[in-house]
């Protein structure tokens, strides 16, 4: 008999309420909930399809292990006792940081997994920790720290109450914002319009989110910290500053005031694009809106001023006065005062150092693009075991060609993952998780520790799927794993005799079924720490339960984590950075003005690098990824809509077919990332497409990578464009076609 429940998607941040009917432990359809507290029936096709996702022939069902070319399916007890021994004996000879872990997207997503994937490596001792977070947002980590005194106190754009949102570098139609839970994007950008705000797009591609409200403002790629620079110049100009408040609340305005001093709109325009007199308009407009808002995403954090690009913001957004203020930005409360309690206890605030390029922590963790030579490079705590958790390295980091030869080159490489995907691929063992119906959960740690969310609400599912094999959860994997390397986790031995007790006691309750801790039970204990109550009276609400809406004011006067409890605008790194190489870029942007330039791209039915096996959403034209040109562009290079083209970086080249756009700004190309599974073993819808790793083109290694947060630089960098030529010109079949340059 069908049972009809209700659920929340976790594929992106919106994290959509979903009713579900499920029938024998699967879930047979999915539809959005018109009922939910917040998302009130809004959802995308690719959460309606999660569940075909989950239930694809390619979805992994046992532990694989692989010996040269050939693998096997063997039982979990096995695999934790190889994988154990392995990890001891590279601990025993090489020491601790001699085993890494990246954290995937995915893993971000639940609230567990990645507090036990940290777990387990702080019981290992290593400090070789990677995440995302240098592909997508470690600038804004970085630069809340030197700013706020934490990197997860994060400003967010008041939507429902702003009169005047600038967006640089993000596309929340498509993608659905990042740093904030909206519950329907389109219409709260169309909202704001209604009420007479203005909204802008600053963005070299006219998107569909420009499409949707506000205007558009055409930007040189990766030239926005020149467009930020510009606008506090001409902040200051037009007397943009609310004196009293920063006064009160900030340091270092004199310093911003000077750096800035030097980039009038005029000389920025020649470098952005950005007409003068454009961006007067813009800052006269933001300046007299009652609350306004500057936020921006990953098309400026994954350029090469990312860190500097953010600062410059957050502090315009401070000085104007519309920092904690209603209409501006608000910090959010969560279920509890996370970023209090971290500085008190130290909690993601480590200052480790890399062994290669002396790059500093962000979040306790390093830059992904100096992964690679972290693994090739002999010496004392050389990298030769990785853990990968959710993701899916060699698609998206920079340079993906290395990492592969890196990756290739391990002693282990361990992923947990629902696929054998292009990194599982090259994996010595694959430990097959849990889908996320198949687990209890509540919404992740932005909406539940920071409440970024418009409207805050809580929501607690429980497990609606049963899992058709042996899939175990993350964080029963990591607990296990502690055990079979003889470690503890959290280094707590109180912590690991704990949860082995409540795991075990909890598993003999559940005979048939794969062992695993009391998930409700640990979730519940997380949110009565919180005064929420327990999962279950949670869970009772099907629709969520909404939360007090967020208030202005209450960040600026007890929030504030610096040392003197004000907002730093001139921390030392950031205006040192900025004072070493702005100079130096301006010129070197000024003699590639020219040059194309190429950006990212993503599509309503893709998820990074993981949703290409599901037939419907790489049906036809959708089957691949194209490079995208402005047709001046196109005509100054004889070239037309369907040729192949050859693209070509100093650190690799790779052949794609052409598409005309002309929404593109001249001298922007485009192509979207999460491409290139032929060489995937375990996905064999993907693997017949056709797209190509974008990423092969991206530079890594400590000199391409940027130098506050460690940001690999994966939009807005220079590349050649020409016709396919040599003997191969004809055919193009994804990275078989790729070459090294
Ligand atoms: N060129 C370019 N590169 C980019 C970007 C770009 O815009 N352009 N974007 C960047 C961004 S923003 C990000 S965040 C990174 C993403 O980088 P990654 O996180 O490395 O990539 P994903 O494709 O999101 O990988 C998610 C993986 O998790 C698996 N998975 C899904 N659900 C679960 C689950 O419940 N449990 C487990 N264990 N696994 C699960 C999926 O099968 C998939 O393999 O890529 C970055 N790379
Ligand atoms: N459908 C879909 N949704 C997703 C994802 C997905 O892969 N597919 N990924 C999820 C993840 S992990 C994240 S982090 C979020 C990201 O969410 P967003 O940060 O909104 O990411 P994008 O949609 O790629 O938007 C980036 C925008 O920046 C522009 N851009 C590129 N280069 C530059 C530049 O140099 N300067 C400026 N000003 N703009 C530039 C691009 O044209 C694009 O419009 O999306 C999430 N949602
Ligand atoms: S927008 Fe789509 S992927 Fe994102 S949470 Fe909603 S249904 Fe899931
Ligand atoms: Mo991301």
């Amino acid at each position: 008999m069908a049972q009809t429940v209700t659920t929340f998607c976790r594929i992106c941040e919106v994290l959509c309420g979903l009713e579900a009917d499920v029938e024998n432990g699967r879930v047979t359809a999915l539809r959005p909930d018109a009922n939910h507290v917040t998302t009130h029936g809004f959802a995308c096709p690719k959460g309606l399809k999660q569940h075909q996702m989950y239930t694809s022939v390619d979805r992994l069902h046992r532990v694989e292990t692989r010996d040269g070319e050939t693998w096997s399916q063997i039982d979990w007890d096995t695999a934790l006792g190889e994988i154990g021994a392995k990890v001891k004996q590279i601990v025993g000879e090489h020491g601790p940081n001699a085993v890494a872990m990246y954290v995937g997207t995915a893993a971000g997503f639940s609230v567990l997994h990645p507090i036990f994937a940290q777990g387990f490596m702080t019981g290992i001792g290593s400090k070789n920790m990677y995440a995302t977070a240098t592909q997508d947002c470690a600038n804004k980590f970085a630069v809340a720290r030197a700013m706020y005194g934490f990197p997860f106190t994060q400003p967010f754009p008041d939507l429902d109450r702003t009169e005047c949102l600038i967006v640089t570098g993000a596309n929340p139609v498509v993608s659905k914002w990042s740093f904030l839970q909206v519950p329907n994007p389109a219409k709260k950008l169309k909202s704001i319009e209604a009420r007479g705000g203005k909204v802008f797009f600053v963005d070299p591609r006219r998107t569909e989110s420009a499409k949707t409200a506000g205007e558009h403002v055409f930007i040189r790629p990766d030239t926005d910290v020149f467009f930020f620079l510009a606008f506090l110049n001409e902040l200051f100009a037009q007397n943009g500053v609310d004196r009293e408040r920063a006064e009160k609340y900030t340091s270092g305005i004199e310093v911003l005031r000077r750096l800035t001093e030097r980039w009038t709109p005029e000389r920025c325009a020649e470098i952005t694009q950005i007409p003068a007199e454009k961006l007067r308009e813009m800052v006269s407009t933001y300046r007299l809106a009652r609350g306004a808002a500057l936020y921006c995403s990953t098309g400026v954090n994954m350029g090469s001023r990312g860190s500097l690009s953010f600062w410059l913001q957050e502090s315009i957004n401070a000085i104007s006065g519309n920092l904690d203020r209603s209409g501006g930005t608000l910090v959010g409360k969560g279920v509890f005062d996370f970023p209090a309690f971290g500085k008190k206890t130290g909690t993601l605030l480590r200052n480790d150092r890399s062994r290669i390029g002396d790059f500093t922590s962000v979040n306790d963790a390093f830059p992904g693009g100096i992964l690679a030579d972290e693994i090739l490079t002999p010496g004392p705590n050389q990298v030769r075991a990785l853990f990968v958790t959710g993701g899916n390295p060699l698609i998206t980091m920079p340079n993906s060609e290395r990492l592969k030869h890196a990756f290739s080159k391990l002693d282990l490489l361990v992923t947990v993952d629902l696929y054998k995907n292009e990194t599982g691929s090259l994996a010595h063992y694959i430990l097959p998780a849990t889908s996320p119906l198949e687990r209890p959960d509540l919404p992740f740690i932005f909406p539940l520790f920071l409440g970024l969310q418009t409207e805050p609400y809580l929501q607690a599912t429980h497990r609606i799927a049963e899992p058709q094999g042996e899939q175990r959860d993350e964080a029963t994997i990591y607990l296990d794993l502690c055990k079979a390397c003889g470690v503890n986790l959290f280094g707590s031995k109180a912590a690991q005799r704990t949860m082995e007790w409540a795991r075990n006691s909890h598993s003999k309750k559940r005979p048939g079924k794969q062992p695993s801790l009391p998930l409700e039970g640990l979730l519940s204990g997380l949110l009565r720490l919180t005064g929420q109550g327990s999962f279950q009276s949670l869970a009772a609400h099907k629709h969520g339960r909404k939360r007090p809406a967020h208030a202005s004011g209450t960040f600026l006067p007890e929030r504030v984590l610096t040392d003197d409890g004000k907002v730093n605008l001139a921390p030392e790194s950031l205006v040192s950075e900025a004072e070493r190489t702005l100079e130096e870029s301006f010129e070197a942007e000024k003699l590639n003005r020219r040059r194309l330039k190429l950006i990212t791209k993503r599509a309503t039915t893709t998820h990074n690098s993981w949703t290409h096996n599901l037939p419907d959403f790489v049906a036809g034209e959708r089957g691949t990824n194209y490079l995208f040109m402005h047709p001046q562009d196109a005509l100054e290079r004889e070239l037309s809509q369907g040729d192949l083209v050859d693209v070509t970086t100093p650190t690799h080249s790779v052949r794609v077919p052409l598409r005309l756009l002309s929404d593109l700004m001249p001298g922007t190309v485009a192509m979207p990332h999460g491409w290139g599974h032929q060489h995937a073993q375990g996905l064999s819808v993907a693997r017949q497409t056709r797209g190509v790793n974008v990423n092969l083109l991206a530079a890594d290694g400590p000199n391409s990578i940027e130098r506050i947060a460690g940001m690999a630089h994966l939009t807005g960098f220079i590349v050649e464009v020409t016709r396919a030529s040599g003997p191969q010109a004809a055919t193009w079949s994804g990275l078989g076609n790729s070459t090294k340059t």
